[in-house]
């Protein structure tokens, strides 16, 4: 990335998702020591705050409806991330640059629709999962399942102009280290210009190249680079506090590699990066957001020698 101020912002948002806890993952990246990994790879950093986020306990029963079709909290969420969007787009234009912290997935909608008010955007999305559902297709009505098929206008988000992002080819959109689809979400992203790389194609071929390729096809004819990375990517045995964790993920090593290779091959083009899933409920002592926070720092271009 080039010289800017980070500005930290964080979205406590739990509502995308069944397992509680996700809202505790800025609070988990801050203490963590966020701030000084961003300060030891020589960029300066200011924390903007948290967005509101209403709580599930605070709702008044009967006065509102609780899904929108099959997508629980879908006004709520609608919310959310216009503020979200609102926060990143502000970040922009002060030059400085947007660090999301969730907070479940379904924030990402936010952060990308205020990165692409102007500018072509492709997306590398780390993930175990699709997040590929829409509201016809879902199994649980959690929007964190539905994120990357709502910024790309799927099905009936085409009709839903907050959450679609008409400024994100569908070509220039990569998966990297996914290993747990629903049947439709398999169906729907075959059909898709996605390119989808699983844990079986980094097994055959390697971190490197999955990643340089998905690098490759994320900016190919686009102005900038949005860095999603869901901390379910990587294996539960290196980041049990998750909201939704799945085995066979990318390893320690993958992960940092990875995001070496985000510095090194778009650092420049890098318009806007989310960390996401810190569960604490399900962590040990922190550690899957102290894993964050380095991860951070590798895409922010921290190296051994
Ligand atoms: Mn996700």
């Amino acid at each position: 990335m080039m010289e800017q101020t980070v500005r930290v912002l964080g979205a406590p948002m739990d509502l995308g998702a069944d397992r509680r806890g996700v809202d505790m993952g800025p609070s988990a990246i801050r203490y963590a020591g966020l701030a000084e990994e961003i300060a030891n790879v020589g960029q300066s950093c200011v924390d903007g705050g948290d967005i509101a986020v209403p709580r599930p306990e605070n709702r008044v029963p009967d006065t509102e409806p609780f899904e929108t079709g099959h997508a629980k909290y879908f006004q709520e969420t609608k919310e959310v991330c216009e503020d979200v969007s609102t926060a990143v787009a502000g970040t922009v234009s002060d030059g400085e640059f947007p660090l999301m912290l969730g907070g479940d997935h379904s924030i990402a909608i936010g952060t990308v629709a205020g990165v692409t008010t102007d500018l072509n955007t492709g997306i590398v999305w780390f993930d175990a999962h699709g997040d590929f559902n829409t509201p016809a297709t879902t199994p649980s009505g959690n929007v964190h399942g539905m994120a990357l098929a709502a910024i790309l206008g799927r099905g009936p988000f085409a009709d839903t102009p907050w959450a679609h992002s008409p400024r994100v080819p569908e070509g220039n959109v990569a998966m990297v280290g996914v290993r747990d689809l629903d049947d439709s979400e398999t169906e729907l992203l075959a059909d898709s210009d996605v390119s989808v790389y699983t844990m079986s194609d980094i097994d055959t071929r390697g971190i490197t190249a999955v990643v340089e390729e998905a690098l490759a096809v994320a900016t190919e004819g686009v102005e900038q680079v949005h860095v999603s990375l869901d901390m379910d990517c990587l294996d539960p045995g290196e980041a049990p506090g998750v909201g939704t964790p799945v085995r066979g993920g990318i390893s320690y090593r993958e992960a940092h590699a990875a995001m070496e290779l985000v510095h090194e091959n778009v650092g420049s083009r890098m318009s806007s990066f989310e960390l996401v899933e810190v569960n604490p409920i399900l962590d040990q002592h922190n550690r899957t957001a102290e894993l964050g926070c380095e991860l951070v720092a590798s895409a922010f271009g921290r190296r051994v020698l």
